[in-house]
C-alpha cells in the first residue's frame, strides 16, 4: 500500500517523534493534537516536550514543509492515534481500570476525514479489546464505509494495532531500530500496517492479531514490573536477614540461567507502573503475580521512608546533644531514573516529598538534572550541591543512580546514616 499523506494523532511523547522521523523520510504528516499551544509550538519548528535529538528532527521536518501540525483532523491515506491511555479518575477511591475516553475522542474527531482505503492503526498501550472498540466508535461514526469487524478483508477500511515501545531517553533511536509487533483486524490490515512501518522502521515487522499485539505490550512491561518486584522483595528480605542484597544478585546472576534485575525506590515512570494493572483489571481472579507484583513495587517508597525515620531515630540515640529539628537528611536523586530530568510519576519525588513532610529538620535535595524545585511539591526544602550535602547531612537517602552520584567514595559518607536505595555506595 502506498502512503502520500500520513496524520500522527496526539503529538506527545510518542506521537510527535514519531510523526517526525516519518516525516524525516520525505513523507507529508499532518500532526493533530487538541493542545493549541502545542500546535502552535511544533508549528514554528519547535517541541513542548523533552527528548534528546526530537528538536532538531521536528525542526527541519517542518522547514521543509513536511510537518505540520493542526488541531482539526484533515484527510489522510493513514492514521496513527497516539493518545493517552490513563486510570479511570473516581472522587471515591483510586480506580485501576483503564480509560479509554481519549481513544474514543480521537477516533470520532477522525471519523469524518476517513475515506474508502485508509488505514487506522492504534499506538496507544491498550487493554486487550481496545483496538475492537476503537473500530466500533469508527464505524458508528461513519455508516457510510464498511469495517473489519464486519466486512473482514473486504472491509473499505484498515484496522491495525502497533504498540508502541520505545525507551524514554532513546525514542529516536528505538523507533527506528527497534522490531514492531502489528496486530492488524484481518491479514490484510496486518500487511497495510506493515507497509507503513517499513517507511521508517528498521527492525523486523512482526505480523499478529490486534488482541495479541495490545497483550505483547502489556506483557512487556509487566514482564519488567515482575522481575523489578523480585528484586525489590528480595532487597526487603536481604534487609532482615542483614545481607547485603547488591553484593547477592551479583552472585546470583553469576548463574548462567539467572539475570535478576535491580532494586530500587519503587517504579516511576508513566508506563511500567500503569500497564500491568490492564490486565489485572480485566482478568483480577488469574492475575494474581501481576498484582502483587505491583503491590510489592508500590510499597517499596513508604520501605525507604521508614528505613530513613530508623537511621534519624538512631543518629538522635547517638546523638543526645541534638533534637529533631536539628536533623538535617539529603534527598540524592529526584528523577524516575537515572540520568533524565523527568520528575513524573518518580518515587523518589514521592519520598522526598514523604520524608519533608514529617522532618523537623532540614531536607536537602541533590538532583543534578535540575536547575530549580518544582513549585509548591517540595516546600522547605533546599537545592544544594553534592559536597554540600554531603559535609552538612546528618542522615543521607540515596534514590536515583545518577551518573555524577557514582563518583561519589563511599568512605567520605557515614554508613551508619546512610540509606542507598540503589545500591551505588554499598561494597
Ligand atoms: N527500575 C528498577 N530496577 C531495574 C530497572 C528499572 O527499579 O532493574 C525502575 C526504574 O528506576 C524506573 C522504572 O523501573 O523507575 C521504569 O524504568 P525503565 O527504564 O525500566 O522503563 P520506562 O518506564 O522508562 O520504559 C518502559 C520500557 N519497557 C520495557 O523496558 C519493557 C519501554 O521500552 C516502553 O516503551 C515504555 O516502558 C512504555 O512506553 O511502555
Amino acid at each position: 500500500m502506498e502512503f502520500d499523506t500520513i496524520s500522527v494523532v496526539g503529538l506527545g511523547y510518542i506521537g510527535l517523534p514519531t510523526a517526525a522521523v516519518i516525516a524525516s523520510r520525505r513523507k507529508k504528516v499532518i500532526g493533530v493534537d487538541v493542545n493549541e499551544q502545542a500546535v502552535n509550538t511544533i508549528n514554528k519548528g519547535e517541541i513542548h516536550i523533552v527528548e534528546p535529538e526530537l528538536d532538531m528532527i521536528v525542526h527541519a521536518a517542518v522547514k521543509q514543509d513536511y510537518l505540520k501540525a493542526t488541531t482539526t483532523p484533515e484527510p489522510a491515506d493513514a492514521f496513527l492515534i497516539a493518545v493517552p491511555t490513563p486510570f479511570k479518575t473516581n472522587p471515591e477511591h483510586s480506580s485501576h481500570e483503564p480509560d479509554l475516553t481519549y481513544i474514543r475522542a480521537a477516533s470520532q474527531s477522525i471519523a469524518p476525514v476517513l475515506k474508502k482505503g485508509d488505514l487506522v492503526i492504534l499506538e496507544s498501550t491498550s487493554p486487550v479489546g481496545a483496538t475492537e472498540s476503537m473500530a466500533g466508535w469508527l464505524a458508528e461514526a461513519r455508516p457510510d464505509l464498511t469495517f473489519p469487524q464486519t466486512h473482514g478483508e473486504d472491509s473499505d477500511i484498515r484496522v491495525a494495532h502497533c504498540p508502541e515501545r520505545v525507551l524514554p531517553g532513546h525514542v529516536i533511536r528505538e523507533l527506528v531500530e527497534n522490531d514492531r509487533v502489528i496486530g492488524g483486524m484481518t491479514a490484510k490490515c496486518s500487511l497495510a500496517a506493515t507497509d507503513l512501518y517499513k517507511i521508517f522502521v528498521e527492525g523486523e515487522c512482526i505480523t499478529t492479531t490486534a488482541r495479541t499485539a495490545e497483550m505483547a505490550k502489556l506483557t512487556e512491561n509487566s514482564f519488567r514490573d515482575v522481575n523489578i518486584a523480585f528484586a525489590n522483595e528480595l532487597s526487603i528480605i536481604c534487609d532482615k536477614l542483614d545481607i547485603n542484597v547488591w553484593e547477592l544478585i551479583r552472585l546470583a546472576n553469576r548463574h548462567p540461567r539467572v539475570n535478576i534485575l535491580q532494586p530500587g525506590p519503587g517504579v516511576g515512570g508513566h508506563c511500567i507502573a500503569v500497564d500491568p494493572w490492564f490486565i489485572v483489571s480485566e482478568t483480577p481472579d488469574e492475575a494474581r503475580l501481576i498484582r502483587t507484583a505491583r503491590e510489592v513495587n508500590d510499597g517499596k517508597p513508604q520501605w525507604v521512608v521508614d528505613k530513613v525515620s530508623e537511621a534519624v531515630g538512631k543518629f538522635l540515640s547517638a546523638n543526645s546533644d541534638k533534637t529533631a529539628k536539628e536533623v538535617s537528611i539529603a534527598c540524592f536523586g529526584l528523577a524516575f531514573k537515572p540520568d533524565i530530568d523527568d520528575l513524573r510519576e518518580s518515587p523518589a519525588l514521592a519520598i522526598t516529598q514523604k520524608i519533608a513532610a514529617s522532618n523537623p529538620g532540614q531536607t536537602l535535595i541533590v538532583e543534578p538534572n535540575i536547575d530549580a524545585l518544582p513549585a509548591d511539591k517540595l516546600n522547605g526544602c533546599r537545592l544544594v550541591t553534592t559536597a554540600y550535602a554531603i559535609e552538612s547531612a546528618d542522615v543521607i537517602v540515596l534514590l536515583v543512580d545518577h551518573k555524577q552520584f557514582k563518583n561519589i567514595e563511599p568512605q567520605s559518607l557515614d554508613e551508619g546514616y546512610l540509606i542507598d536505595s540503589r545500591g551505588i555506595w554499598s561494597v
